[in-house]
């Protein structure tokens, strides 16, 4: 099985720390998605990693990967076995994916010379970030979902998103009035999957 992707991207994070928590064997493919030369297409028609390549079938889009690795019979089980509880977790790894979504927009654009970036939408990204990390919050603290006794899809991705946010220093006051989210990457930044994927100094 190969993982393509880079070492900064928060999406591919979540889909490593879901191979090494599963004990799947994977080689990693280093490859940045915006460059001339990447070869991300050749993966992915979008160009956006990760990507997944088994057997000779292709697989992209974080959340259908982690799907995917799921169906597979190697545990721990990410996700509940009952269908609706499972649309729940999943849920909630799309409310972090998305703060992730908005926490890449405004790395990108601060890429862009300044009298190019918008500050207005720059601010709309920002509230986005804050909202969803208030409704993690109260997730985690009501611990049913995320932060509970056993690890879950929504963990992973909510941990990966926190630490993009800590790693690019968007929204460096995350924690404020947060102690649940805290709490929870706190105890998930110790396990070997997260240290062993910490994205490399900028
Ligand atoms: N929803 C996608 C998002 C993937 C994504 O946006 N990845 C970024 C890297 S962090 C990328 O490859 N961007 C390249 C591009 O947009 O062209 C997922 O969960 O896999």
């Amino acid at each position: 099985m190969k993982l393509i992707g880079s070492y900064t991207s928060p999406y591919v994070r979540k889909i490593s720390v879901i191979l090494l928590e599963k004990g799947i064997t994977f080689e990693f493919m280093n490859e940045s998605p915006w460059s001339e030369e990447s070869r991300v297409p050749q993966y992915n028609p979008l160009g956006k990693v990760p990507a997944l390549v088994d057997d000779n079938d292709e697989c992209y889009n974080s959340p259908i990967i982690a799907a995917r690795l799921e169906a597979l019979p190697q545990s721990p089980k990410l996700l509940p076995d009952d269908a609706f509880q499972a649309v729940k977790v999943r849920q909630l790894e799309a409310l972090a994916d998305g703060v992730c979504d908005a926490a890449l927009f405004i790395v990108r654009e601060q890429l862009r010379p300044t009298e190019q970036q918008s500050q207005d939408e720059m601010l709309r990204q920002r509230h986005k970030i804050q909202r969803g990390l208030d409704a993690l919050e109260r997730e985690a603290a009501d611990g049913t979902w995320l932060n509970g006794e056993q690890l879950n899809l929504a963990d992973i991705a909510a941990a990966c998103a926190i630490g993009y946010l800590n790693f690019r220093h968007v929204a460096p006051n995350w924690c404020v009035n947060r102690p649940a989210l805290v709490k929870m990457v706190e105890k998930l930044f110790q396990r070997e999957s997260f240290a062993r994927t910490v994205p490399p100094a900028a």
